[in-house]
């Protein structure tokens, strides 16, 4: 067979081998040495294939993808300096535990090191950010009962009990484009080696773990540890399902502080939005503290809730799927790996209740925050950000996706909004980067096929502008509000903004722009509104995207304005509350 034959049906193989593990969706960049790939992936009418000019931001969508259908998204790019713009969703894909297979295209062994044009070292190129990292070789006709087996490998650590990204670099010969011959059979993935001890590894992790229920005995100590205390459940991503922590909750008489990204934020007045806000008062905080805390998943956003949490001195217990224990504080005194609605449903047939006084307190609180904060936005300034944000949350269609970018559009919505039960949440919270994220929400509506609104700064609009690029002609409902504060909001919430200059501080920390976003989402064809009232907000919400949506605030008013709206909820918690002081 012809060498580039040879790589097509190489090629051809993969993809058929990923198409039967599940996989449905691909994000290709454009460039030539990926040609025998790329065009193995668009030839395979199970895959969704999306083409993005901009690695950085193709990485990121194929990242949303694989969010939001909780499968590997595959992502290729070209050799060279293309494969570095992935890195940084790699890093996201990683520690958000997200499964992606990465393939970078490379130039072969012969034009290494030699100065070949875009060629570099690209083995192990993203480090500890990959659960694997495969060099395929230079596609080989004798290797072919090989392929199959390439290919399960990477998609079985792709998606092993902690996903993540894997990078498989793929070294090309030219030429590049060669026809398909007849691809390996499929084979019994327990019969070949590479796959089998892959497979035996992961089983028998698994066994210890996640996919295996606790035993009685722990299933008993653990219900021990809860039972009768007064505690509280701290729903986070990747955390569990909503119906079960909740009916876990209702069973231990404790409420859930519901992050938005755990999907526990009902109606429910023991579902707790509003902490932040009377945690603050350290007399509050004090009659609120906990004898145990039950944390499903990742730590939700607010400083003020995890600093509480750390010195409250309670027994904190982390639930989770995952092996990796997120525990910055050390503080964590348990940690189960397991399913946690499997162990939700084991242990509301095991617990005890604690004593009414505890949920009675803070469901009277929650209550209290939520009549004042309703009351104090009436009474403020027309679209405050925190205002945006819980309009936002209310006026998106059930059934929808939210996405939230970092800085303060994600503590706007985990402090200020309503019950969110209807509406996947997400954000990019891995490392919290503020890159990516426009590409990310395309991503999530690409692979969910539903209404995706992104909540967004300036800042973080900016910095991923190119995920705006064809967005037109993606048939995709995205609908981008832009807080639009000209610079970073969040940092004159900062101790900087009180110890440095005016001047400095708009330097290195406000960072003020002269940018015209409308004219940004005009030049990629998206059709772009100001909105100055919550009214109008509501109104452009209800219409289907691409759009844009800008809404201009002002970042010293907006740190007044949080005061305010805090003061009013820890003034009315206090009025209902005994301090003891
Ligand atoms: C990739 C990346 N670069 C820098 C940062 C640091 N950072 C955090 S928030 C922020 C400003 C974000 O501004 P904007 O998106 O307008 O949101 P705002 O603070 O105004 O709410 C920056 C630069 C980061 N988190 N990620
Ligand atoms: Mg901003």
């Amino acid at each position: 067979m012809q060498s580039a034959d040879v790589t097509a049906t190489f090629c051809a193989t993969l993809v058929d081998e990923w198409f039967e593990s599940g996989i449905r969706h691909a994000v290709v960049a454009p460039g030539s040495r990926s040609t025998p790939m790329a065009l193995a992936l668009v030839a395979h009418p199970g895959l969704a294939v999306q083409v993005f000019h901009d690695e950085r931001s193709a990485a990121f969508a194929a990242l949303g993808i694989a969010k939001v259908t909780g499968v590997p998204t595959l992502l290729l790019c070209t050799s060279g300096t293309a494969t570095a713009n992935f890195h940084p969703a790699v890093m996201e894909a990683s520690h958000a535990e997200v499964p992606l297979v990465v393939l970078t295209a490379d130039r072969p062994p012969e034009l290494q090191g030699v100065g070949a044009p875009q060629t570099t070292d690209q083995q192990r190129l993203y480090g500890s950010s990959v659960r694997l990292f495969i060099d395929a070789g230079v596609p080989d006709d004798a290797e072919r009962h090989e392929w199959r087996a390439v290919a399960r490998r990477a998609h079985v650590a792709a998606t092993q009990e902690r996903p993540g990204p894997v990078q498989m670099n793929l070294p090309f010969r030219e030429p590049l484009v060669g026809a398909v011959a007849e691809v390996p059979p499929r084979t019994d993935p327990s019969r070949d080696g590479a796959s089998r001890t892959m497979t035996k590894n992961v089983g028998r992790m698994f066994a210890a773990t996640a996919k295996t229920p606790l035993g009685t005995e722990t299933l008993s100590k653990l219900s021990t540890r809860l039972s009768g205390r007064r505690g509280l459940i701290v729903a986070g991503a990747r955390g569990g399902s909503s119906p079960k922590i909740s009916s876990l909750a209702r069973r231990l008489g404790w409420p859930v502080l519901a992050d938005p990204l755990g999907g526990c934020r009902d109606d429910d007045e023991l579902s707790v939005r509003h902490a932040d806000g009377w945690l603050r008062d350290a007399s509050l905080a004090e009659r609120f503290t906990p004898e145990v805390v039950l944390r499903f998943g990742a730590l939700p956003a607010s400083k003020v809730i995890n600093t509480w949490l750390r010195e409250c001195g309670a027994e904190i217990v982390a639930v989770g799927m995952s092996p990796f224990l997120i525990d910055p504080d050390r503080r964590v005194s348990l940690h189960v790996v397991t399913d946690p609605d499997v162990l939700c449903d084991d242990l509301c047939n095991l617990v005890d209740a604690a004593d009414a006084e505890w949920s009675r307190t803070w469901g009277a609180a929650e209550v209290r925050a939520r009549d004042a904060l309703a009351a104090a936005m009436e009474a403020g300034p027309k679209l405050s950000e925190p205002q945006v944000a819980r309009t936002v949350a209310d006026a998106i269609p059930r059934g929808s996706n939210l996405v939230v970018s970092s800085s303060m559009p994600i503590r706007d919505l985990e402090w200020y909004a309503g019950a969110t039960s209807g509406v996947r949440v997400f954000a990019n919270r891995g490392v919290n980067g503020i890159d990516g994220v426009v590409s990310t929400a395309v991503g999530i509506a690409l692979g969910s096929h539903a209404p995706t609104t992104l909540l967004i700064g300036d800042v973080a609009f900016l910095h991923d502008s190119n995920g705006l690029l064809d967005l037109v002609n993606r048939g995709v409902d995205v609908r981008i509000v832009v807080v639009d504060n000209r610079g970073g909001g969040i940092f004159s919430f900062l101790p900087q903004r009180s110890t440095l200059h005016e001047g400095q501080f708009e330097q290195l920390f406000g960072t003020p722009h002269s940018v015209d976003i409308g004219g940004l989402a005009a030049a990629h064809g998206v059709s772009h509104r100001v909105v100055a009232t919550e009214a109008e907000l509501r109104g452009v919400l209800a219409t289907p995207g691409p759009q844009v949506v800008i809404v201009r605030t002002d970042r010293t008013e907006n740190v007044l304005e949080h005061e305010r709206l805090n003061r009013a909820i820890s003034d009315a918690v206090r009025a209902d509350t005994p301090t003891g002081g």
